[in-house]
């Protein structure tokens, strides 16, 4: 690594986070890790020094978001890398059956949060000229899937949102990458989205997922990239995992034929 740079981990308590925040500390970096739960924080901060930076954050509460630069530690100011890895889903009923207070807490935590803390650090990146963003989308963003409707919708902002960015910031030397995995085991994503052990443990079976690792080898890899070099976005998925195609409903009885 040529440069300590210091990065901010948005839901580094659990899961890609968590893994990302330690991939970054051994490879020289400074982290600030947020998250909701700060005993975890803590405890990272407990077994990684204070090369990590952890900060007690809830993504919905926009205030606290905008006033987040100033408030920083001054030595923890000036972010180099902001990775909007904080999201989550929740259920997967129908659209008409969903869970309208679900909705509105995927939708406040995966897009207003994270346009909220992009838009609070962009300043201080446009002053220094120099910056990256980067967003863990989904490849639920691309391909839809029966119950994924307002998940699915969220990534879909998130990857366009990201696109967008770029094409603001051209011009400027900040990078802008939307990294959209598929099928991942090894978090708490199928716990928090299905609230069952038993139901999130069957997601995985039979398959070997991406992990939080995968994850964070490839964050580590991009930031190793040439200054000149922009990935746009990074479609991953496990070798057990490809897209599916179109769905048909064929009338199966002849009731449905009338
Ligand atoms: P986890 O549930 O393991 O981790 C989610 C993290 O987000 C936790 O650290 C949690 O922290 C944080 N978070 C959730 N809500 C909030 C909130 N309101 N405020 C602050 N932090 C919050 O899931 P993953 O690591 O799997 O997911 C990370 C990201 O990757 C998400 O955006 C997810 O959508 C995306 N993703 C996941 C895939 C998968 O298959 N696992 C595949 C593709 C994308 P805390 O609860 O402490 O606040
Ligand atoms: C997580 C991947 O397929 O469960 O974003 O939506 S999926």
């Amino acid at each position: 690594m040529t440069q300590a740079l210091t990065v901010f981990v948005t839901g580094a308590s659990a899961g890609f986070g968590k893994a990302i925040a330690k991939k970054l500390v051994k490879e020289g970096h400074h982290v600030i890790a947020s998250g909701r739960r700060t005993e975890r924080l803590n405890e990272l901060h407990h077994e990684l020094g204070d090369a990590l930076l952890p900060l007690s954050l809830d993504m919905q509460d926009i205030k606290t978001i905008r006033d987040l630069p100033s408030s920083l530690p001054e030595k923890w100011q000036d972010i180099d890398v902001l990775i909007n890895n904080a999201g989550l889903a929740l259920g997967m009923d129908p659209a008409q059956n969903a869970d309208p207070d679900e909705w509105e807490t995927m939708i406040t935590t995966n897009i207003s949060g994270l346009v909220e803390i992009t838009r609070a650090f962009l300043p201080t990146m446009i002053k220094r000229n120099t910056g990256y963003i980067m967003s863990i989308g989904s490849t639920a963003g691309t391909y839809p899937y029966k119950g994924g409707n307002v998940y699915g919708a969220t990534k879909a902002f998130v990857s366009q949102f990201m696109q967008n960015l770029r094409t603001d910031l051209l011009g400027t030397k900040i990078r802008v990458t939307n990294i959209e995995p598929g099928l991942c085991g090894g978090s708490e994503f199928s716990q928090v989205r299905l609230k069952d052990n038993e139901k999130a443990n069957a997601v995985y079976q039979g398959t070997q997922p991406l992990t939080p690792n995968d994850i964070a080898e490839t964050i580590a890899w991009l930031l190793k990239l040439p200054a000149h070099m922009n990935v746009n976005r990074m479609e991953l998925m496990p070798v057990c995992q490809a897209s599916g195609g179109l769905a048909v409903h064929r009338k199966l009885s002849r009731r449905e034929n009338q």
